[in-house]
């Protein structure tokens, strides 16, 4: 695996409701990121935030169906830039965040440096929605299906070309939570979900494997785009949309350790840790404890 780290903080906040996931980032080095990837001996840069503008209060009243869309494509348009930047370097993007629209950005940058990215989006709910299919307007709810191609075109045309990903290279990992319209995207496009459902019939063991050899031989990078949600909100509290019924903090650490062990990540984001709503920093600290299993700590 690449020794170079980069870490980039993305306050952004605006992809859906509620406030406080735009200190994600500082919840994630204040429990010891830097300093726990510095005990692994990698090398590695904390390239500061990429600055978020905020909507005045009168045009969030003028809104329309996309909430925030103008903010939210711009700090994804520059985080897309960083990370491309990154990759050139020759670095390995570490991205935290932020809500998981950040994901647009991330995926924008990454992608364009492979002819086959595969993801992993590991999170208790599908996010493919768009403008139709949305319940709630929250982009958060949509960069999947960006990704694809599929939404507005101010979100899906950053770094000007589409799609960022294909479907058969995407699985998705812990949903529990999926809306009608993504239901029928997911069948529409043959995307690979391991439902809670899978994972308790099959064991987290099993499935991880099965990703593996999905991927092995078949794409040249993969990103792990890991919404704190996937987990269950007893062991994961501090984030804003929890879903009961997740992903133990043991399964996700084995899932860590696997990727880790099969040396096809690539890239990573960790995604939708609002300290407001953590119970002192848990979340965040959990958010840390798994990059450090994917990064190789080792009880022995
Ligand atoms: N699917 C719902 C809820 C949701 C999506 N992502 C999160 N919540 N975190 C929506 O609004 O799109
Ligand atoms: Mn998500
Ligand atoms: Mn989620």
């Amino acid at each position: 695996m690449n020794k170079k780290f980069s870490i980039i903080g993305v306050p952004m906040d605006l992809g859906q409701n509620r406030r406080g996931v735009d200190m994600g980032p500082s919840a994630i080095r204040y429990a010891g990121v830097i300093e726990k990837m510095e005990r692994l001996q990698y090398t590695i840069e904390d390239l500061g935030d990429i600055q978020i503008s905020r909507p005045t209060r009168e045009e969030v009243q003028t809104r329309d169906r996309l909430r925030n869309l103008k903010e939210v494509a711009e700090g994804n348009e520059a985080l897309a830039r960083k990370v491309d930047e990154i990759i050139s370097n020759g670095s390995f993007p570490l991205v935290l965040g932020g809500d998981h629209s950040i994901s647009i950005g991330s995926l924008a940058g990454i992608s364009k440096h492979y002819n086959n990215l595969g993801v992993i989006w590991y999170d208790a709910h599908a996010d493919l929605n768009s403008a139709d299919t949305s319940p709630s307007g929250n982009i958060h709810g949509m960069p999947l299906a960006v990704s694809l191609g599929i939404g507005h075109e101010n979100l899906i045309n950053i770094l000007d070309y589409q799609p960022k990903i294909k479907p058969e290279n995407v699985v998705i990992v812990g949903a529990r939570s999926v809306d009608d319209g993504e239901r029928e995207l997911i069948r529409k496009t043959g995307l690979k979900v391991y439902t809670m459902h899978e994972i308790d019939r099959l064991g987290m063991s099993v499935v991880m494997s099965e990703i593996i050899s999905h991927f092995k031989d078949r794409v040249d990078g993969v990103h792990l785009s890991l919404d704190l949600d996937g987990l269950d909100p007893i062991d994961a509290p501090g984030v804003g949309t929890p879903v009961m019924g997740g992903l133990s903090y043991r399964e996700s650490h084995l899932a860590m350790e696997m990727l880790e062990e099969s040396n096809l990540i690539t890239s990573a984001e960790f995604v939708e840790v609002n300290p407001i709503l953590d119970e002192k920093n848990k979340t965040a600290a959990i958010a840390v404890g798994l990059i450090s299993s994917l990064f190789g700590e080792k009880l022995k």
